[in-house]
C-alpha cells in the first residue's frame, strides 16, 4: 500500500470522533468519551500490526515493536498526541502518531530489522485544555508534575481532576513518575505539523525543530459590585468586565513592547447574564518570549496590570526555553539533507522530555494556511507524504 492511501485510511478511523459538525473543530479532550475511542484506536490498530501495548504510571500510552528492555540505549520513540484544544485542527497531534504508525509499518512490511525496539507514543492531554496544565501526561511521566499538584486541578466545568479520572478507571494517586518506561525512551522524535509560516516563507514541505520558547499560563480573577444594566448609571458601576477589557489591552500592548505574544482567549464572566453587571471576570492568560529574561519582564508587567485592577496574578504553569539534543538533530539534518531548523512558540512533549535529559528532535511538516488550534488547520497530502518518508528515512538511519 502506497504513503497516502494508508495514511488517509488511518486519518478516516478518526475523522468522526470528537468532530463538531458546525465549526468542523475538534474537541477531543483528556479522559473524555472522545479519548477513551481515541485510545482504543490507538490500541486496537497497534495491536493488529502486532505490537506491544503498554499504559505507563502518567497514563500514556506505549507501543513496542521488540523489547524495549533488551538495549534501551538504542531505542526509538516517535509519536505525539491525539487530543485537541476547542475546536482544533485536525493534525495538530494525530498526524505525529499516524505519521509514526505509517512509517513504523511500511519500513516492517519491507523486512526492516531496528536495531533497538521501536515505540510509538500517545502522549495524555498535551493540550491542557481540560486541566489548564499542558503536556501532562510527559510532565507526570518525568514527575515534573505531582499528585500534589494534581489533586489541585479541576476541569473546565469545574469537576476535580482526581473524580474525573476516578470515573475513567483509573486511580488517580497512582499517577507518577515511571522510571521503566523512561528508561525505554533511548531517543524521541515527535512529528508535528508546523503552527506557522515559516515552512511556508521556506518554501520547504519539513523542517526541524531547533528550541521552543519559554512560555507560560497565568489567571487572575478581577471582581465588581453585580448590579441591574438598566438602573445603574455608568459613573456608580463597578464592572469587572470593564477592568478586564482593560487588562486584555495592557497586556496586548505589553506583550507588543517587549516583542512577545501574549492571549487571552479565555475569559469567566459571573454570572454571565446580559442584564446583570457582572461580579466577577476570570481571565486566562498565556504568555511566551524567545528567552526567559523578556518572558520574565513580561509576566511581571501582567501581574502589575492585575494588581492594578485588583486582581492577584496565579501562574499554572511555567514551561523553560528548551533546546533540542544537537547531536540528534544534527543526526536528522543529515540523514534528511539539511531541510531547514526552526525555532517555535508551541510547547510540545518533545520538549518536556528534552528538558528531562532525554535526547529528543521535532520534525515539523508545512502547514499551508499557517494557522493552527482551530479548524482552519491544514495538512497537503504531498507534504505529510514527505512527513512519512522522512520519518522512515529516520528510522533507518538511527536504528538500521
Ligand atoms: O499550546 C501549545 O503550545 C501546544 O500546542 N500544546
Ligand atoms: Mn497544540
Ligand atoms: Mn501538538
Amino acid at each position: 500500500m502506497n504513503v497516502s492511501t494508508y495514511l488517509s485510511e488511518l486519518f478516516a478511523q478518526i475523522a468522526d470522533i470528537g468532530r463538531d459538525e458546525e465549526t468542523g473543530g475538534y474537541r477531543r479532550f483528556a479522559y473524555s468519551d472522545e479519548d477513551r475511542r481515541l485510545r482504543a484506536f490507538f490500541a486496537q490498530t497497534m495491536e493488529k500490526l502486532g505490537f506491544t501495548i503498554s499504559v505507563d504510571a502518567a497514563n500514556n500510552q506505549w507501543a513496542w515493536w521488540g523489547d524495549p528492555d533488551r538495549d534501551p540505549e538504542h531505542n526509538l520513540v516517535l509519536g505525539s498526541h491525539l487530543d485537541s484544544v476547542p475546536d482544533g485542527g485536525a493534525f495538530d497531534g494525530p498526524l505525529g502518531v499516524l505519521s509514526a504508525i505509517c512509517a513504523v509499518e511500511l519500513l516492517l512490511g519491507e523486512g526492516f530489522h531496528p536495531k533497538g525496539a521501536v515505540g510509538i507514543v500517545n502522549f495524555i492531554d498535551e493540550e491542557g485544555a481540560r486541566f489548564g496544565v499542558a503536556c501532562l501526561g510527559s510532565r507526570v511521566l518525568t514527575g515534573e508534575t505531582t499528585f500534589a499538584r494534581l489533586r489541585q486541578l479541576s476541569d473546565y466545568a469545574g469537576r476535580p481532576f482526581v473524580e474525573v479520572v476516578a470515573s475513567t478507571g483509573v486511580d488517580p494517586t497512582e499517577l507518577r513518575r515511571d522510571e521503566l518506561a523512561l528508561s525505554r525512551i533511548g531517543r524521541f522524535v515527535e512529528l508535528h505539523i508546523e503552527q506557522g509560516h515559516q515552512l511556508i516563507n521556506l518554501d520547504s514541505p519539513l523542517g526541524l525543530a531547533s528550541f521552543i520558547w519559554p512560555h507560560g499560563r497565568w489567571s487572575t480573577i478581577l471582581t465588581g459590585v453585580p448590579n441591574h444594566a438598566g438602573t445603574t448609571p455608568l459613573a456608580e458601576r463597578d464592572d469587572p468586565v470593564i477592568k478586564a477589557a482593560h487588562f486584555v489591552l495592557d497586556l496586548a500592548a505589553s506583550a507588543e513592547k517587549h516583542e512577545a505574544v501574549a492571549t487571552c482567549g479565555k475569559i469567566v464572566v459571573e454570572p454571565n447574564a446580559v442584564n446583570a453587571i457582572a461580579s466577577k471576570a476570570q481571565l486566562w492568560v498565556d504568555a511566551r518570549a524567545e528567552d526567559t529574561d523578556t518572558l520574565d519582564r513580561l509576566a511581571a508587567d501582567i501581574a502589575r496590570f492585575a494588581g492594578g485592577y485588583g486582581g492577584t496574578l496565579m501562574n499554572e504553569s511555567l514551561t523553560p526555553a528548551t533546546v533540542f539534543d544537537r547531536p540528534l538533530t544534527e543526526a536528522i539534518v543529515s540523514i534528511l539533507g539539511h531541510p531547514p531548523v526552526i525555532s517555535t512558540g508551541a510547547g510540545h512533549d518533545a520538549g518536556i522530555l528534552a528538558t528531562h535529559g532525554i535526547p529528543s528532535a521535532m520534525l515539523f511538516v508545512r502547514n499551508p494556511t499557517g494557522v493552527s488550534h482551530s479548524p482552519l488547520e491544514r495538512a497537503n497530502m504531498e507534504d505529510m507524504v514527505a512527513g512519512v518518508e522522512a520519518l522512515m528515512r529516520v528510522i533507518q538511519g538511527l536504528s538500521g
